[in-house]
């Protein structure tokens, strides 16, 4: 099992949460994605992912992916 937190500053509604949760939804190998709106954050859990293909999906929902 494998957990990263994103930080997606543009996230304003809930709206943004669903788009979100619905293009990292389908990157290969992630289980859960859990949206913080307040918290600006994106936790994203499953067996194994690829940061990378995470934060494509990020950008392909239409947000950027504040730089860790
Ligand atoms: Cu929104």
């Amino acid at each position: 099992m494998q957990a990263r937190t994103f930080t997606v500053p543009g996230m304003t509604c809930a709206h943004c949460e669903e788009a979100i949760r619905s293009s990292v939804g389908r990157v290969s190998g992630v289980s859960s994605v859990t949206v913080d709106l307040a918290a600006m954050s994106v936790v994203v859990a499953g067996p194994a992912f690829d940061d990378e293909a995470v934060r494509d999906a990020i950008d392909d929902a239409g947000f950027d992916v504040a730089p860790a």
